[in-house]
């Protein structure tokens, strides 16, 4: 049995959902806050950084690594381009998201507005979200410029379409989104990624969870 461990709020937990949802692959969510002791958990996740991740074949954590199991593993259909500039170039997208607009949409929105003040019971810290938005119009910029028919980087739907949106899923929950009369390419992108079925179950879920 396939089963992932994490947060359904966690960007990253969200991008294997994802991944596994445009494979069709089915699994079961073990719902598993960061920092868990669960020893389960923690056998797969030394760390304690959702999400981890176990099948038949292998126990994980990192949800690049684990992306990258699946692609492998399951290969079709594909979330990594064969052509190896475009392979490269939506690994690339991946580790993007995954540090900078983490930083930015993440631990500087998401955690201060939601996670903060809705799971600990402690007030944001408002200069930490000003620093992080600070940061937004640049890589933006950076984004807007990297839309092409509709993907990133390239004309097909990849994990880097899948780590950039689910970053800015996070932004949105804080209350934050893209101004679409300046990066009118990335919103667009923004707006039919996040409602690709694959991304909208996932939201929907999530959107319950938070109350409505
Ligand atoms: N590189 C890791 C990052 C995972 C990560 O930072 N997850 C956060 C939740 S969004 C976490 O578990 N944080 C707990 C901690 O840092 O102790 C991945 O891609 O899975």
């Amino acid at each position: 049995m396939t089963v992932l461990f994490g947060a359904p709020l966690s960007p990253f937990v969200r991008k294997v959902r994802v991944a596994l949802a445009h494979k069709n692959l089915p699994y079961d969510l073990q719902p598993v806050m960061p920092g868990s002791d669960d020893p389960a958990f923690r056998r797969l996740s030394p760390l304690g950084k959702v999400p981890a991740f176990s099948d038949d074949q292998v126990g994980l954590a990192d949800s690049s690594v684990i992306c990258a199991y699946l692609e492998k593993r399951h290969p079709s259909p594909a979330l990594l381009p064969a052509d190896p500039a475009a392979y490269a170039t939506a690994l690339w997208l991946e580790e993007y998201a995954d540090s900078v607009l983490f930083h930015i949409c993440t631990e500087g929105v998401f955690f201060e507005r939601i996670v903060k003040p809705h799971m600990r019971g402690v007030a944001p810290d408002e200069a930490k979200v000003a620093a992080a938005l600070a940061d937004l119009p640049g890589a933006c910029d950076y984004l807007e410029a990297q839309c092409a028919a509709g993907h990133l980087g390239g004309d097909t739907f990849t994990l880097g379409d899948i780590a950039v949106a689910t970053q800015f899923a996070n932004l949105g929950y804080g209350g934050e989104q893209v101004d679409a009369a300046r990066w009118p390419l990335l919103a667009q992108f923004l707006q039919d990624t996040l409602a690709r079925p694959a991304f909208a179950d996932c939201l929907a879920e999530e959107k319950a969870l938070m109350g409505g």
